[in-house]
């Protein structure tokens, strides 16, 4: 059985509004009438006022890598075939994409390097992004500073055109990127250290990504010593005032309710175990301090006449069997 083949015409139209010039091809059987004048023009404006517009939003590649190359109008073969997206990375309906994915556009053929827009709608953050192609012009890289969390990411390509100027009609896709549960990057004292000073007044907790400061709190379990406060030092950086810790102990600091910024709760396994910061004092290897005295330290109007009893505060029970005042 041979087969059947129908033949087509094509009409060849050419617009030009002085920088740019569209060439469109738009093939049809031969027994269909070709779109009215009027509607084929009106698409090709379209067109070309896409070509033309410089995208004052969002990533603007270098408008000097290029010219409006189109076809030559007299005699030869030319391109007069618009450009497609063959594929694009991520795809379009990924979800969990990684926050530091880059995304990857691949053309069916060699594109005009200094055209062309990519834009994110849908993100409300400076991305920062930065472009580059291949060398052959058929595969755009943008990478950003960071995708938000668990957001979807409407992608758009507008301006872009193959090397004889043929516009790529806008292309849109979108993708979903992953929600990644904070953890405690590090502390001070570390999970597990032992061996401590009882003097310890101050924990430090160390996330790995800027928190949701209004959220979260921390407690010693069994009230074997005191939380005397919390405070953020930056968005990332918990500090804990304690006290009440004794030599030989072992403490369990308890962290309940952190979140990150999109909610998403504190993993405490990954450097905590169990979710809970566990540190343990060591014997006592710690000098007394004098925390007061009477006169203090450094009083000048001392009346040293009236004066009969100097006494001196330490911060700890001493050996009182031993030490002379002198
Ligand atoms: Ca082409
Ligand atoms: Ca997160
Ligand atoms: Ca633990």
């Amino acid at each position: 059985m041979g087969a059947v083949r129908e033949k087509n015409r094509a009409l060849v139209s050419r617009f030009c509004d002085g920088r740019h010039c569209v060439v469109e091809r738009t093939s049809f059987p031969m027994h269909e009438r070709p779109l009215p004048t009027s509607r084929l023009a009106l698409a090709l404006a379209a067109a070309a006022a896409l070509v033309a517009c410089d995208g004052s939003e969002g990533p603007v590649f270098d408008e000097d890598a290029g010219t409006d190359a189109g076809p030559a109008l007299d005699g030869g073969p030319s391109d007069v075939v618009a450009p497609r997206v063959v594929g694009t990375s991520p795809a379009d309906g990924e979800e969990d994409v990684a926050l530091d994915a880059t995304v990857v556009v691949t053309f069916d053929e060699p594109m005009d390097t200094g055209r062309g827009e990519v834009r994110f709608p849908t993100v409300a953050r400076a991305l920062a992004p930065s472009a580059s192609w291949n060398a052959e012009g058929t595969e755009l890289r943008v990478s950003v500073a960071g995708w938000p969390e668990g957001a979807t990411v409407s992608a758009a390509l507008e301006g872009f055109a193959d090397l004889a100027g043929n516009p790529l009609r806008v292309y849109r896709w979108s993708f979903t990127t992953a929600a990644v549960p904070p953890i405690v990057a590090s502390s001070s004292p570390a999970e597990g250290d032992a061996g401590l000073s009882a003097r310890i007044d101050t924990i430090e907790l160390v996330f790995s990504e800027p928190m949701d400061n209004t959220a979260g709190s921390v407690a010693f379990a069994d009230d074997v010593a005191t939380v005397d406060g919390i405070a953020w030092v930056d968005g990332a950086t918990l500090r804990v005032d304690v006290s009440g810790l004794a030599y030989e102990t072992s403490y369990t600091l308890t962290l309940d309710g952190f979140v990150d910024r999109t909610g998403n709760p504190l993993d405490g396994e990954p450097t905590l175990g169990d979710g809970a910061l566990d540190f343990a004092t060591g014997v006592d290897e710690d000098g007394p301090r004098v925390t007061d005295a009477d006169p203090s330290e450094g009083q000048l109007d001392v009346d040293t006449a009236r004066v009969e009893t100097i006494t001196v505060l330490f911060d700890e029970d001493m050996d009182t069997s031993v030490g002379a005042g002198r």
